[in-house]
């Protein structure tokens, strides 16, 4: 009985690793992100290496290399295209010079809440959007999230829109984000994110935006006074593959690769909003001045936003922007 049992249990290991064996091959896999260590990227870029060692048997390791040690998102994009590295973690909004229809995400006031960005993002308009990296090189595995962007500032605290006046503002290389301040009066300069903590503190710039959990793990409360809450945009972040080194991975690999993006993607995102739930109270016991916006002012810088709807709408192109409208009032309506 016993024998029978340990001959019977052998033979499904040896089946199992028979199976194992041909599927994944040692591998290593070099993940670049933008962002420390100790920043809810990091913490979800390391999540997603554990899942990969466990399901492969530690044949495929992963090498997480935060801190844009690598390059920039756009220097390890090209990285990724060209093949000199397999995987990142990173803005949408680097991506637009290559696929055109991301931009979407860089839509000011397009996504009210994180049930909202869920359910887009993940359904079939995330899915159309992540479907354009492909033939560019890239394959967009899932969305991450990075946030709701703030601004925060050095030179004066924002209560009028015309507190923008001037302010020489860090914005992400991306037209949608350039257009949208200079809408609002910023001098808006496009520079790489692993540029920006030292052109703040050499006052290269006056201000940034990103959401409140970069302002902490980036540590910007060391060189901007001013945070100004203003939500005027939900940024998602992107893991995305090389296609070159994802084209030679057997289907057991890539389902294997998939499974732990999705699975560190709901640890980040909650990881992600608990962190955001505490940040406001710990940046202002760190000195930060904190303010909202009066509602009317809200609603000016509001309406000097939506203004470039309509150029992301030529963007993407008409039919994507209509299916995106019709799937936000469907989700809005559930
Ligand atoms: C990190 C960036 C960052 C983004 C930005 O590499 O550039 O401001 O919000 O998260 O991707």
């Amino acid at each position: 009985m016993r024998i029978k049992f340990a001959l019977g249990a052998l033979a499904v290991l040896m089946a199992a690793g028979a199976v194992q064996a041909q599927d994944f091959k040692p591998r290593i896999v070099r993940f670049g992100y933008g962002l420390v260590e100790d920043s809810n990227q990091g913490r979800a870029v390391r999540l997603f290496a554990k899942e990969v060692e466990k399901a492969t048997g530690g044949k495929m390791k992963v090498r997480a290399i935060g801190n844009a040690a690598l390059g920039s998102d756009t220097q390890m994009q090209q990285a990724l295209i060209g093949g000199a590295q397999e995987m990142m973690v990173g803005s949408t909004a680097t991506l637009v010079g290559i696929a055109p229809q991301m931009a979407l995400w860089d839509t000011p006031f397009l996504i009210n809440n994180t049930r909202e960005a869920d359910a887009l993002l993940d359904g079939p308009v995330g899915d159309k959007v992540r479907a354009t990296l492909e033939p560019k090189g890239l394959v967009g595995l899932v969305y991450w999230e990075n946030g709701f962007r703030n601004l925060t500032n050095n030179k004066n605290p924002i209560n009028r829109l015309e507190d923008m006046n001037g302010i020489k503002l860090r914005v992400m290389q991306n037209n949608v984000f350039l257009d949208s301040f200079k809408a609002l009066g910023a001098n808006a300069v496009p520079l790489p994110f692993s540029e920006l903590f030292t052109a703040l503190e050499t006052k290269a710039v006056d201000g940034q935006e990103n959401p409140y959990n970069t302002v902490v793990s980036s540590k910007f409360y060391e060189v901007q006074k001013y945070l100004t809450v203003t939500n005027h945009v939900y940024s998602p972040w992107i893991v995305t593959v090389s296609k070159k080194w994802w084209d030679g991975l057997s289907k057991a690999e890539q389902k294997v690769l998939m499974d732990a993006a999705k699975t560190a993607r709901d640890f980040e995102r909650k990881d992600t909003r608990d962190e955001a739930a505490k940040a406001l109270a710990d940046l202002k016991s760190k000195g930060m001045q904190v303010n909202e916006l009066p509602a009317a002012e809200a609603t000016r810088m509001r309406e000097k936003l939506t203004q470039v709807h309509a150029s992301v709408a030529n963007a993407v192109g008409q039919d994507l922007w209509k299916q995106t409208q019709d799937e936000l009032a469907k989700i809005r309506a559930a």
